[in-house]
């Protein structure tokens, strides 16, 4: 009686231990469910742009920059969001020391399954193609160059408050993406924040199934090509990211065209973090910069901000997000 016991539990042991031993944990899909995407409010997305347009422009080491930096964190707080505000010191081109800060809001903070959504929320520090060159050495508001991406966001991050979701989703503010230098071969010298963060990300042993970054997606009649970068290293994500979108009736604004390689925030995430991570951003064909006639000028203003465009970006976004969470993306 006493060996048998002995065996049994000799038995178990082996089991158990083969247990741990097992291939490294694979997360099973979620069971395919019905889900209702909630509606995208783009009024409430505007007026989250025009917050951050107010405080004048986001250039670190500016009061205004700190004052979006805390607006933009109690936001997110105030959306149930748990946040993380990292800051870090990033050396500019021109050796200044920037003062900076990645704002990250996680929502289900323990799920195995993740998304990350980004934009960047500092805004350029000279406005280098404005038409005034008395003028080129300002700042800029960016409302569509950093504002519309991070407004978007925040409404998402409402949404999800109000719609609660059974997927983990980090909605990560970089900063510092626009201090690069005007013309220059060194690549480094942009998305200082999506750098740092790709090689100290928020959490230990970060990751998602995939990453959507924002970046310029606010004025009218935008254009989101299928931009190289995202072609390479996520071309599963951004064809289902196009065909969603295109089903839900903005073919319009997600176009199949492709169009060459950006150096943008997605590029870092991508090759740093290992994360899959498309961009959408306006890329307009009628242009010499390949961006909007107000890029990197001081006509970047709420002026440019067009709610139809908000709205195909945050919707689409909103359906990948629920979509995903249903096991239907
Ligand atoms: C460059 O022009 C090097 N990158 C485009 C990324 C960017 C700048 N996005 C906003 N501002
Ligand atoms: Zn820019």
């Amino acid at each position: 009686m006493k060996n048998i016991n002995l065996f049994l539990l000799f038995l178990i042991s082996v089991l158990l231990f083969a247990q741990c031993k097992s291939e490294p944990k694979v997360i099973p899909p979620p069971p395919i469910k019905n889900v209702v995407v909630p509606k995208f409010e783009k009024d409430s997305a505007y007026q989250y742009i025009a917050r951050q347009v107010a405080f004048g422009p986001r250039v670190p080491n500016t009061a205004a920059h700190q004052a979006a930096k805390n607006y933009l964190a109690n936001t997110l707080r105030s959306f149930g969001a748990t946040v993380i505000e990292q800051d870090f010191m990033a050396t500019a081109y021109t050796g200044t020391k920037l003062n900076a800060t990645n704002i990250i809001g996680s929502y289900n903070p323990d799920h195995p399954r993740r998304v990350v959504l980004a934009a960047h929320w500092d805004s350029r520090h000279i406005a280098d193609y404005d038409p005034d060159k008395s003028r080129q050495d300002q700042p800029i508001l960016g409302a569509d160059d950093g504002g519309s991406g991070v407004g978007i966001l925040l409404e998402i991050a409402r949404a999800i408050q109000n719609n609660p979701i059974d997927l983990g989703v980090d909605i990560v503010l970089f900063d510092a993406e626009d201090y690069g230098e005007s013309q220059g071969e060194d690549i480094t010298t942009w998305c200082l924040g999506s750098q740092y963060w790709s090689r100290n990300p928020h959490v230990k042993g970060y990751g998602a199934d995939f990453g959507i970054l924002l970046d310029m997606v606010g004025s009218k009649g935008a254009r989101f090509t299928k931009e190289e970068v995202s072609r390479a290293f996520a071309p599963k994500v951004l064809d289902k990211v196009w065909k969603l979108s295109q089903n839900m009736g903005y073919g319009n604004y997600f176009v199949n065209d492709n169009t060459r390689q950006l150096v943008d925030d997605h590029l870092f995430v991508n090759k740093i973090a290992g994360i899959k991570m498309i961009d959408i951003i306006n890329r307009p064909a009628d242009t010499e910069t390949g961006f909007g006639h107000y890029w990197h000028t001081h006509a970047d203003d709420m002026s440019v901000i067009d709610k139809q465009t908000l709205r195909a970006v945050g919707q689409t976004l909103l359906a990948v997000i629920y979509q995903k969470s249903a096991g239907r993306f």
